[in-house]
């Protein structure tokens, strides 16, 4: 009797959430706003259970950047040409690269949950090459 109440608590709270957690569509871009080689949104700001859905584009891909995501979140990305869907389970931030133009500045970022960000000082640490590193310094201000 009593597990299964448990269970029936668990199946409404899952379909709570799964109602609630929303896919985030990006697009990977050779150029758009912003210039050349972004993604687009570059600054997305999601609740944990959402999925940022990256969209397959020639000549791109989007990886996470190690460094750049919260504790415990394992580096994972798409293939080139690919897309790639990131579901967010940890709040925090979360820098994209895509692999063939990360020195052209080809990153994103994305802040997970509200207020500051646990890996704000860590995420604001990492060195980028190039462009990626001036785009990033911006995208993080705006993230805040
Ligand atoms: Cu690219």
């Amino acid at each position: 009797m009593k597990l299964s109440r448990l269970c029936l608590v668990a199946t409404f709270l899952g379909v709570a959430t799964s109602a609630a957690a929303k896919d985030i569509p990006v697009q990977m871009l050779t150029s758009g706003p912003g210039g050349a080689m972004v993604f687009s949104p570059a600054v997305v700001k999601a609740n944990v259970g959402d999925t940022i859905r990256f969209i397959a584009s020639p000549s791109h891909n989007a990886e996470l950047i190690p460094g750049l995501v919260p504790a415990g979140v394992p580096i994972s990305g798409g293939k080139m040409n690919q897309g790639f869907d990131l579901k967010v389970t940890a709040a925090g931030l979360y820098g994209i690269k895509c692999k063939p133009h990360f020195a052209m500045g080809m990153v994103a970022l994305i802040k997970v949950g509200k207020g500051p960000a646990p890996n704000a000082a860590s995420a604001a640490a990492v060195k980028l090459p190039g462009l990626a590193a001036k785009r990033m310094a911006g995208y993080l201000t705006k993230a805040k």
